[in-house]
């Protein structure tokens, strides 16, 4: 399939709702937003959901809720960050997978994460990737630096295939305490990628400013593209993103301009081993 999967990552953990009217904080926003995203071309949406105060929550009933709405609103491939904010315990985070998405992420290591450390333990990684297994949810493997990938080469072979049987990672670029976000790094990754299972496939995301050297990369390198306000508030030097559509019709610009226009939601369940 020649095409782009285009992730949308609306929210996020880490930014204010203060500080950035337009990011997506109720259901009904995030909805809104997901539903305006599809139409422009998005397949995928990573999810991060926030309570009645705009602050990160893995509240359980509520992340049903959002998987009800979200599959009701759109069709969209709902996908669930188990990843929380750098603040969540890691039973909160395994009981991301009781809202049964149909996808849910995975970090393959601890990561300094600006001033904060995003903590994933090997056990806690083989238990995530277990449970999505027993479940019948499809992870995507998160990767903040290059040594990830290793690790994610010996999940594979010591706990088998995710379900589904196919492999998907997402390259998370330019953190402080990560990997930078560069085409050099981004090239990097995708020689070990060769080596993880033939037909594993990728995306990835530049935070901040290296957004856009990221998506030209991945792009180039064969990549699929992750874009939203979770990742980048800044859309171009001095200008502030507007709103989670306008990075998507950008992303989704750049992939026709690639000649790999966007996946729909079905095409991106087929390529992903997601069930329709
Ligand atoms: N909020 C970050 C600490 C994920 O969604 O899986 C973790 C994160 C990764 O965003
Ligand atoms: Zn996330």
């Amino acid at each position: 399939m020649t095409g782009t999967v285009i992730t949308v990552a609306p929210t996020g953990a880490e930014s204010k709702k203060v500080d950035a009217p337009a990011l997506p904080v109720t259901l009904a926003e995030l909805t809104t937003t997901a539903k305006e995203c599809e139409a422009l071309g998005a397949s995928i949406v990573h999810v991060h959901i926030r309570d009645d105060d705009a602050r990160p929550t893995l509240d359980q009933g509520r992340l049903r809720d959002t998987v009800a709405g979200l599959r009701e609103a759109t069709g969209l491939i709902v996908q669930l960050s188990s990843g929380g904010s750098v603040h969540d315990p890691e039973a909160d985070r395994l009981a991301v997978l009781n809202a049964e998405p149909e996808m849910a992420s995975c970090t393959m290591g601890t990561v300094n994460f600006g001033d904060d450390v995003f903590l994933n333990r090997w056990e806690f990684i083989v238990d995530l990737h277990t449970r999505m297994q027993e479940r019948g949810i499809v992870p995507e493997y998160e990767i903040f630096d290059l040594g990830q990938l290793t690790s994610l080469q010996r999940l594979l072979g010591k706990y088998g295939l995710p379900f589904g049987g196919h492999v998907h990672v997402d390259l998370v670029m330019g953190v402080p305490g990560g990997m930078p976000g560069t085409a050099a790094a981004l090239v990097a990754c995708e020689r070990v990628i060769r080596d993880l299972p033939a037909g594993t496939t990728f995306s990835a995301t530049g935070i901040g400013r290296s957004t856009l050297p990221v998506m030209l990369a991945s792009l180039s390198a064969g990549g699929h593209l992750r874009v939203g306000m979770e990742d980048t508030l800044t859309y171009a030097k001095g200008r502030a993103v507007e709103s989670n559509m306008q990075l998507v019709a950008r992303a989704v610009g750049f992939a026709q301009l690639a000649q790999r226009p966007p996946l729909t939601p079905a095409q991106a369940r087929e390529l992903l081993g997601v069930p329709a």
